[in-house]
């Protein structure tokens, strides 16, 4: 359908649509017109058909670290080159944009206090009039029209750093060509922890991300230092969902492949049979000794599905559990120990992990997603991650004692009193998609849904561009009200410069408050966070983390004024 829709004139609402076009079970699927049976199809190139990948084949290799990159005298100084690369992935040739030709980004280290000074250059083709969706949102240069696949910049996610500048600055657009010296100055109290780098430029974060254009960023320390931790053998996961087509390339949201499959739509990440990668690497093997202890620091760099990590040994039951000590990158001053641990597109989780008694061969495991709680309402098969090998002498180590772990909190919670003191912002952040005859009176307020195909991504009902921004006052606190409604079940909420406090079900089944910079917001279910505005100020941008929704409009602009200088008081 999407490629007959290249034949007639392009519009915003057209493309929307593509996105959709190929879903059989989602909600929102009886708004478009079934595809064409006599559409052309494209033949896939050998090796990438959307077929399983033989893992035996193609993956099962030792795991593997990315390359680390570490700060020095208190900086860390290093470039990353936006280019093409080939890589074979899977018996598929692709031909994908990457940081530095690899198939992830180095691991940037670095501690509080540093200054993080990259170099990014732009290598990408130049800009051509002939393809107006490498430097530009496609032929009509329309906002929120998936485009400048060829312009790039860099976001440092979850870091509390400024939003301004050469700093993290979203909104700064570094042309093909044109090289860039960022300067992110990591302030001497930020915590700890696991953050990550990648593309975030406005239509075209889905694209770069996807196609590999993301790396750890590490702040050292906390943790780190912790007695039984600090020996433990650490290991980064950048889960990776590559959406490369069946000709081994991700240059559009209109697939030329068979039944259209290949583009940003919700169920054709299941059709494509794609591996979920770790560090570039298709089901890699960790070794451990029987008891042994890891740490393992998680990264959900995709953007299309969720992941629900658990151990299970080779005939599909449960093991150790993963014992979650840090969350989004953020030490909770707790052991969580789960089941399962819940990954949406941007969050991170540092699990320490201790081998089964038993020597033998287990994985980790991408359990199944019921359609009901899916992102794209479909069912997401469960998936193969990483194979586990317990092999050698058994090792005797302890997990840490809650005492320790309590006094590396990162953040400080609010307490009941202040949370019952908490102005409410403005108004709340309604992640809305669905028609624009359909918004709701009032943010959060609700959805009927209509006949209409006028369909926009939104925050509030105002795709990006078409509100002025949100403006918050520095040094306050306020009480936020999340929310999704229209036509989609959800959408995790990523909000720049400052993370915020939640409840969420602890693993006992108790509330237990948590401090994210992403969230997953369930139509069903309102959330209440809590959020200081901290050490800078400066325009920056919440959106949703699928980004191809992002890139399509569901993004908000915020800016922090200076107290006394705000205009909405
Ligand atoms: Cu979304």
């Amino acid at each position: 359908m999407c490629a007959y829709l290249t034949r007639v004139p392009i519009i915003v609402v057209l493309l929307s649509l593509c996105a959709f076009a190929h879903s059989d079970t989602a909600n929102y699927y009886d708004l478009i017109a079934k595809p064409e049976a006599t559409e052309q199809v494209a033949k896939a190139k050998p090796g990438c058909e959307y077929k399983d990948i033989n893992l035996k084949k193609y993956g099962l290799q030792p795991f593997q670290n990315p390359e680390v990159i570490s700060s020095k005298n208190g900086e860390l100084v290093t470039t990353l080159s936006v280019e093409y690369a080939n890589h074979n992935i899977g018996g598929c040739d692709t031909h994908l944009r990457t940081y530095n030709g690899k198939m992830v980004g180095p691991t940037l280290r670095l501690k509080p206090g540093d200054t993080l000074r990259v170099k990014l250059q732009n290598n990408m083709p130049p800009c051509d009039p002939k393809y107006p969706d490498r430097c530009g949102h496609g032929k009509d240069n329309v906002m929120n029209t998936p485009g400048n696949f060829n312009v790039t910049n860099l976001h440092t996610h979850g870091f509390h750093v400024s939003p301004a500048g050469n700093s993290d600055n979203v909104l700064l657009q570094i042309k093909p060509g044109v090289e860039f010296d960022y300067e992110i100055k990591v302030p001497p109290n930020h915590p700890s922890g696991t953050f990550w780098y990648h593309a975030h430029v406005h239509g075209s974060t889905a694209l770069q991300v996807s196609s590999g254009m993301a790396g750890a960023l590490i702040v050292e320390g906390g943790l780190d230092d912790a007695p039984r931790i600090k020996d433990l053998e650490e290991k980064v996961f950048v889960f990776q969902q590559v959406a490369y087509d069946c000709s081994g390339v991700i240059e559009s949201y209109e697939s030329e492949c068979a039944d259209g499959i290949g583009a940003f739509g919700p169920g054709e990440w299941e059709k494509m049979k794609r591996q979920i990668l770790i560090n570039g690497e298709i089901a890699p093997t960790i070794t451990m000794r029987p008891g042994e202890i890891q740490r393992w620091r998680f990264i959900h760099a995709g953007v299309r599905e969720t992941i629900m990590a658990r151990v299970e040994d080779t005939r599909g039951y449960a093991q150790e559990k993963l014992h979650e000590i840090a969350v989004d990158g953020l030490a909770t001053g707790r052991l969580d120990s789960w089941a399962k641990v819940e990954l949406q597109p941007g969050y991170r989780s540092d699990v320490l992990f201790r081998a089964p008694k038993k020597a033998g061969e287990y994985w980790l495991m991408d359990t199944e997603t019921a359609a009901s709680l899916s992102l794209h309402g479909i069912t997401e098969p469960a998936k193969k991650l990483a194979r586990i090998v317990v092999t050698g002498n058994p090792a005797t180590m302890d997990l840490p004692k809650p005492e320790e772990l309590a006094q590396l909190k990162a953040m400080k919670d609010f307490t009941a009193q202040e949370i019952a003191k908490l102005p409410e912002t403005k108004e709340p952040m309604m992640f809305y998609l669905g028609d624009r005859n359909d918004i709701p009176t009032t943010p959060c307020g609700e959805f009927k849904k209509g006949k209409g195909s006028d369909i926009i991504f939104s925050v509030n009902g105002k795709p990006f561009g078409e509100a002025p921004p949100r403006e918050l006052t520095l040094n306050t606190a306020e009480k936020w009200t999340l929310c999704t409604r229209g036509l989609a079940s959800g959408h995790p909420f990523h909000i720049h410069v400052n993370p915020f406090q939640l409840a969420r079900l602890g693993p006992d089944g108790k509330l237990q408050n948590v401090w994210r910079d992403t969230l997953l917001v369930r139509d069903s279910r309102n959330e209440e966070i809590y959020t200081r505005y901290e050490d800078y100020i400066g325009e920056f941008v919440l959106h949703c983390h699928i980004l191809d929704h992002e890139d399509q409009g569901m993004m908000e602009l915020v800016k922090i004024n200076l107290e006394g200088s705000s205009n909405h008081h």
